[in-house]
């Protein structure tokens, strides 16, 4: 049997509105000729409360499928206990099965396969949730078997106190498929799959890879990457020393046009980085701008992290400068006077010579 996996369209996303349908269009659409079930990761729509616009699109493209779709809902889309979320939406007109904490079998040519789904919980609750899984969903042994997931795990993404892929273990199942990230990533010796997003979202150095989703064959027990057209995404870097800010926006200028000359469609990220002449911030920069075109202005970013650590030690040298007063000032006073608390007198001081002051007379022993 033929299994897709698709993931992470973001239906509606707004940076990239109408690439996040021609490219789901695309990945739904070839899945639809190429295997017998898709299975859909999560995050079909950018948003818990898609318009009726996207919901339009989206619907009539799932319309058009000819192969079933057994789908889980991403962190996009999840909402409170007892309210429907866009996926459950679809479920509900029919067009796909929602299997968040429910399993299903599907049957083709007498193959059977169980695929069994976990919708997005929160980091700190994924271990709980995987938990009740396991109880309440137990794949059988001699069927092939499959997990989707929506979750952040440790091996992909930096967190703390997020859960591994080897956590997954106690739960029995042949093959995890997870969404969520925008990647395509494995692990487990291929047990763990991960297709990425069909869409750009985050303009980092992994997304120039193309996009796509995964087909498995469970006879086989091998995948492949499926590239579906997508725009081409351009990642540079300009690096200055000492230069005014025309000159900057000059060399932006012209590297964004020659880029855009050779690949009009593209959508290029700049990063600029170095050192500006004396007298210029990052913050005068003008910066020039284009249609798919992202600055990220990184000038003078090392004198701005000097800048903070000297900050940061100066607050601390303020702390440990109390610190030293206040142990000189009890050193000094020991066993010389005894009518006030050196340590008291010490925090009226900090608030000011009067209240210290203020202190001593209330303090002075009436003989005085
Ligand atoms: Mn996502």
């Amino acid at each position: 049997m033929k299994i897709a996996a698709i993931g992470d369209t973001h239906l509606g996303y707004s940076r990239f509105y109408d690439d996040s349908f021609i490219q789901a269009k695309a990945a739904f659409r070839d899945a639809d000729q190429k295997a017998d079930l898709i299975l859909f990761l999560g995050d079909l729509y950018d948003s818990r409360v898609p318009s009726i616009q996207v919901l339009g699109e989206a619907i009539s493209l799932f319309r058009e499928l000819k192969t079933p779709v057994f789908a889980i809902h991403g962190n996009h889309e999840r909402r409170s206990r007892g309210l429907l979320n866009p996926v459950g939406l679809m479920e509900s007109a029919g067009l796909l099965k929602h299997l968040h904490m429910n399993h299903e079998v599907f049957e083709k040519d007498g193959e059977r396969v169980f695929i069994a789904g976990m919708g997005n919980v929160p980091d700190d609750l994924a271990g709980r949730a995987m938990e009740k899984l396991r109880e309440k969903i137990a794949p059988p042994e001699d069927t092939f078997s499959i997990l989707m997931l929506h979750q952040s795990f440790r091996e992909f993404v930096y967190g703390e106190n997020l859960p591994s892929i080897n956590d997954l273990e106690p739960l029995k199942y042949s093959l995890y498929l997870n969404g969520h990230i925008h990647t395509q990533k494995e692990g487990r010796e291929g047990n763990f799959l991960i297709p990425g997003s069909t869409v750009l979202t985050q303009l980092t150095q992994e997304e120039t890879k193309p996009k796509g989703y995964l087909l498995y064959d469970t006879k086989e027990k091998t995948h492949e990457f499926v590239e579906i057209p997508s725009r081409e995404f351009i990642l540079e870097e300009l690096e200055f020393e000492k230069a005014t800010p025309s000159e900057i926006s000059e060399k932006t200028k012209e590297m964004a046009e020659a880029v855009f000359r050779a690949s009009p469609e593209a959508i290029l990220r700049i990063k600029l980085k170095g050192t500006m002449a004396q007298g210029f911030r990052s913050t005068d920069l003008s910066i020039p701008r284009a249609h798919n075109l992202y600055i990220d202005n990184r000038m003078d970013e090392k004198r701005i992290k000097r800048e903070i650590m000297k900050l940061r030690e100066l607050r601390e040298s303020r702390v440990s400068l109390k610190e030293v007063s206040e142990k000189r000032l009890r050193e000094r006073l020991e066993g010389k006077v005894s009518f006030f608390d050196p340590q008291k007198l010490f925090e009226h001081l900090l608030e000011g010579p009067e209240t210290g002051m203020e202190y001593l007379k209330m303090k002075r022993p009436k003989r005085l």
